[in-house]
């Protein structure tokens, strides 16, 4: 299996990690030694991964530490670099006993570098917590679940030397009838030595430059190149054009021995006043909001269910998804790159308020997480904008720090895409000032009796008292929950399917008409499993908002969220450059 949907590499060697590894569950309890062996206070289970042991009968309901374990070969000696995409949600790396990492987060990937290791057999052992308390303040008892085990690709590479293309990002801008792109390569020498005498020769788009690099330093060295492309087509949702990128390191002589190929396109997003301009035409969005959940793969999802989610989606009548709530497998940014589909791709982040916003950890995980994925996510087409910490405690000084700190992080990488966050807290919320664009959660007719009218006044009031009437607003969640199946035509209680249709389609036909709010995203595309501990408002232990089931079969209210959607479609219109 690949980690993204194009070949990244033409030089740097790699094999995928993917396949059957040994994991190691304890006997008794949840606590496990990274040492643990088979038989010993353990019970194995062989898994193929990218997956989740909750796919598994036995291990279906586990919180708690497992240890994988499986063996790599080296044809060679010399460097070596580790790439996980994804483990769920806390990890240490061992090779042959010795810690050589350790990552926090199920949702964005990290890698591990090793200047030498020499040439045979080896250990890899991974030690994972799927764990709420003091190892996550991300992770914890939610309104979605949190998986345990290798849930995203990973790969082994064999770099030729301790140096190497780390990551090409590519920024487009568009002047004087003419677009150029600056593309910014990092270079990471993992060695303790500076390398001398290279050569770096980046291809754009069927331009190259190439420049000479006397030393290059321990740790990361950025390189910038600017480019003028002419007769390039611009990337837009009804024209999906992506370019590739390239950047290969060389000896003094000329010979490569590193490479790394990335895709990007060339469009522009700004805000101007009350709108997202994309292409310097004002978007219009229609989406839904989507967690990365099914019943047989959990938050693993195979790229075949990924592109019928999209098919589904887009069949819909919607031009984007929000990634809620956490950064997306890149395979599925791939996919929304190709079909052009924008993406809200969104920090990992539900609900920290009260009681979870004082874990230590809260701000250090939320800006490490926010990094991790502007760095890695920044050249696709299809993000338009970055999303951080929904619905959390925008009033206390925790809270306050931790968005300050979201958005400064995205900003300190990424100034070509705006920002925003999805608030609820009303009256209480002291954040509207931070991000570029304001995005309400609002669920009329569902938790409160408002009309989306009535609500609409109300954001509009906040806006007004908070200063930031004069920013775009996008409504990012409304919905309500529909046990699949139940149908009451006549009383159309709540928890039926008629119930859940009747509102959609009243807050659809009030919101599509309203000039003022430039995107409607319904909670939610399908409905998701929730942790336990959230049994009393979901029914089935599911949070019921789909307007398509688990198993993705439609319900009543995906003809009406079509209908308005396709309907609203007619309208679209998108920028050209
Ligand atoms: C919130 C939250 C969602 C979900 C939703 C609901 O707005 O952002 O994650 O929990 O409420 O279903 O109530």
């Amino acid at each position: 299996m690949s980690i993204r949907l194009f070949n990244r590499h033409s030089i740097r060697t790699h094999q995928p990690l993917d396949g059957t590894w040994t994991f190691l569950f304890p006997e008794d309890g949840t606590a496990l030694s990274p040492d643990a062996t088979p038989g010993d206070g353990t019970r194995a289970l062989l898994l193929a991964t990218p997956s989740v042991w909750e796919s598994t009968p036995e291990w279906v309901d586990y919180k708690g530490q497992a240890v994988a374990i499986r063996r790599i070969e080296l044809a060679e000696t010399g460097p070596l670099r580790l790439v996980f995409e994804g483990v769920s949600h806390t990890c240490r790396v061992f090779l042959d006993g010795a810690e050589i990492g350790r990552h926090h987060n199920a949702f964005t990937g990290f890698t591990i570098e090793l200047p030498e290791v020499t040439a045979g057999e080896h250990e890899l052992r991974l030690w994972i917590s799927n764990e709420h308390g003091e190892l996550s303040a991300l992770h914890f008892s939610n309104d979605y679940y949190n998986y345990g085990g290798i849930s995203r690709p990973a790969e082994v590479q064999f770099p030729r030397k301790a140096v190497i293309v780390e990551r090409i990002h590519v920024t487009p801008t568009h002047s004087d009838g003419s677009w150029q792109a600056r593309a910014e390569v990092t270079l990471n020498n993992f060695s303790d030595q500076p390398f001398e005498n290279l050569q770096l020769k980046v291809q754009l788009a069927g331009e190259a430059r190439t420049c000479s690099l006397a030393e290059v330093p321990t740790g990361e060295s950025t390189h910038r190149f600017e480019f003028t492309c002419d007769d390039v087509r611009c990337w837009a949702p009804d024209q999906p054009t992506l370019y590739s990128v390239a950047a290969t390191l060389s000896d003094a002589d000329g010979t490569a021995f590193d490479d790394l190929w990335d895709r990007f396109g060339f469009r522009t997003v700004a805000v101007e006043g009350q709108n997202i301009l994309l292409n310097g035409s004002p978007l219009q969005l229609i989406g839904v909001n989507r967690h990365e959940d099914h019943p047989d793969f959990g938050c693993a999802i195979p790229v075949e269910m990924m592109q019928r989610d999209l098919a589904i989606i887009r069949e819909l009548g919607c031009n984007m998804v929000r990634t809620s709530h956490y950064p997306n497998d890149r395979r599925f940014l791939d996919l929304c790159d190709e079909r052009g589909i924008l993406v809200w791709e969104e920090s990992h982040a539900r609900g920290i308020c009260d009681g979870n916003s004082n874990h230590p950890l809260y701000v250090e995980q939320t800006r490490d997480n926010t990094r991790e994925m502007v760095l890695a996510r920044y050249n696709h087409p299809a993000i338009f904008i970055w999303g951080y910490l929904n619905e959390c405690d925008a009033w206390t000084e925790a809270g306050r720090e931790a968005y300050q700190v979201a958005e400064a992080t995205i900003k300190a990488v990424d100034t070509s895409r705006p920002t925003t966050y999805a608030a609820c807290h009303d009256g209480k919320d002291k954040c509207q000032s931070v991000p570029d664009v304001i995005s309400w959660n609002r669920y009329p007719l569902w938790y409160g009796a408002s009309s989306v009218n009535e609500d609409l006044d109300k954001v509009a009031e906040l806006m007004e008292k908070n200063g930031v009437a004069d920013k775009p607003l996008i409504l990012s969640e409304f919905g309500g929950g529909a046990f699949p199946g139940y149908r009451d035509h006549f009383r159309k209680a709540k928890w039926s399917e008629d119930y859940q249709a009747e509102i959609l389609d009243r807050i659809l036909t009030d919101l599509l008409a309203n000039q003022r709010v430039i995107g409607a995203i319904v909670w939610q595309y399908c409905d998701v499993r929730v942790d336990a501990e959230w049994a009393f408002a979901r029914p089935r232990t599911m949070n019921n908002k789909g307007i398509v089931d688990e198993y993705r079969r439609p319900k009543l209210a995906f003809s009406v969220v079509r209908k308005h959607f396709l309907e609203k479609s007619k309208e679209l219109k998108y920028g050209k450059l």
